[in-house]
């Protein structure tokens, strides 16, 4: 290995880590624009340009061997493998297609309303009470109605969804206590949540269907549906529920900034994304060399994983102006939370769309938003997660 790429000790997937990232992050992206982790032998890009490179090119840093820490090329995968997130192209173009129509501006325009409607109702619901968890009152409570109705999926099963997904996530990290657990917790799931994904447990108007739409239209098999049914249910849901929890306590801990937005429930979707810059809920994806590459001046072996921190380059000083402050109006969609790419995320309109519902109907009921106890973070491997967030709302 060369000398001159930093060897690194620190380990992203350790509980001091995992509770307060952010100086990690620093760490990681001031040593070097590629440093090595020894722990995991790995190779690591925490930078926004090093970060973004390696994302955009596909061709040398390849996602079929694993978006995670495990390489399918020498270990198993413990699920038939992604045919979006752990395929490249040419394989990856069908399936990504197939799903960017089903969730296409025009097909999730008509969800709007019902989204709309959610979001007032569990918005009403909070207010009622005046004090509430942020997390499972609100961010949860709204999707676990909008997202299964979304997709077409019975009503009720939200928190299997999200044991579920909590399993999918956590397996792209290594096989510890935390993976342990979510599987201990998920896998008795797997049987229901495949059944979940099948065609006759979808309803004909839903997103899930239109995906199906595909196999009559003879483009994909009704396995392959499946599948891509099983990652858009198994991608959607934790995230986005991090995502909001996220967005509502950066909201209540800057006054000026929830002002702003209630001045002007446009910026509903400027703060979404300046909140998913500021705490990146999908915090580092890996991809695998094809071939011995150079980055940034660093020889990189082939068949090596390269851990790409989204939430890391997403603080980058080098690319953002003043990268800790929380600013609604800045032009944070250039981040890469939702990556960038071939593999961006298939769900961003959608989860845009979710999120506008929920900070316009915030917007709309609500006047001042305050924490009312400390947050609890959720120690997890790939999300950075909340476990609850004490608010207390007054009503407009
Ligand atoms: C997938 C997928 C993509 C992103 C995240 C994810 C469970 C899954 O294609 O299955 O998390």
């Amino acid at each position: 290995m060369q000398t001159d790429v930093p060897v690194l000790d620190i380990d992203p997937f350790a509980e001091e880590f995992q509770r307060d990232p952010d100086p990690f992050h620093e760490r990681l992206r001031e040593a070097g624009p590629v440093v090595y982790l020894d722990r995991y032998r790995v190779w690591a890009v925490a930078r926004y340009t090093e970060v973004h490179a390696v994302l955009r090119d596909y061709e040398r840093f390849c996602s079929a061997a694993g978006v995670g820490l495990a390489n399918f090329w020498h270990e198993e995968p413990w699920r038939s493998p992604s045919l979006l997130v752990e395929a490249d192209p040419p394989a990856h173009t069908r399936p990504r297609r197939i799903t960017t129509r089903a969730m296409s501006p025009r097909a999730i325009e008509r969800l709007r309303p019902g989204f709309e409607r959610h979001a007032e109702e569990a918005v009403a619901a909070v207010v009622a009470r005046g004090r509430f968890d942020g997390v499972t009152d609100l961010a949860q409570a709204y999707l676990l109605r909008a997202f299964p109705e979304a997709f077409g999926l019975a009503p009720g099963g939200g928190e299997k969804l999200l044991r579920y997904g909590d399993m999918a996530f956590n397996l792209f990290g290594p096989r510890n206590e935390i993976a342990r657990a979510a599987m201990a917790a998920g896998m008795p799931l797997h049987e229901w949540f495949t059944e979940q994904c099948r065609r006759g447990s979808l309803r004909a108007d839903g997103l899930g269907a239109a995906v199906y739409s595909a196999v009559d239209r003879g483009e994909a098999t009704e396995d392959e549906a499946g599948l891509l049914v099983r990652s858009l249910i198994s991608a959607g849901l934790d995230s986005t529920i991090d995502a909001l929890s996220w967005t509502l306590y950066l909201l209540a801990v800057n006054p000026d900034q929830w002002a702003a937005l209630r001045d002007d429930p446009a910026l509903a979707r400027a703060a979404f994304d300046e909140a998913l810059r500021y705490y990146t809920p999908v915090q580092h994806f890996f991809r695998t060399t094809t071939g011995e590459v150079r980055l940034a001046g660093a020889v990189i072996p082939a068949k090596e994983k390269v851990l790409c921190f989204l939430g890391a380059a997403n603080r980058d000083p080098r690319r953002w102006e003043r990268p800790d402050r929380f600013d609604i109006r800045r032009r944070a969609a250039p981040h890469l939370a939702l990556g960038t790419g071939i593999h961006s995320c298939v769900g961003a309109a959608t989860a845009r769309f979710e999120a506008e519902g929920l900070l316009t109907a915030l917007a709309r009921q609500v006047r001042t938003l305050e924490l009312a106890g400390p947050p609890r973070p959720r120690r997890h491997n790939v999300l950075r997660s909340l476990a609850n967030l004490p608010l207390e709302v007054h009503a407009a």
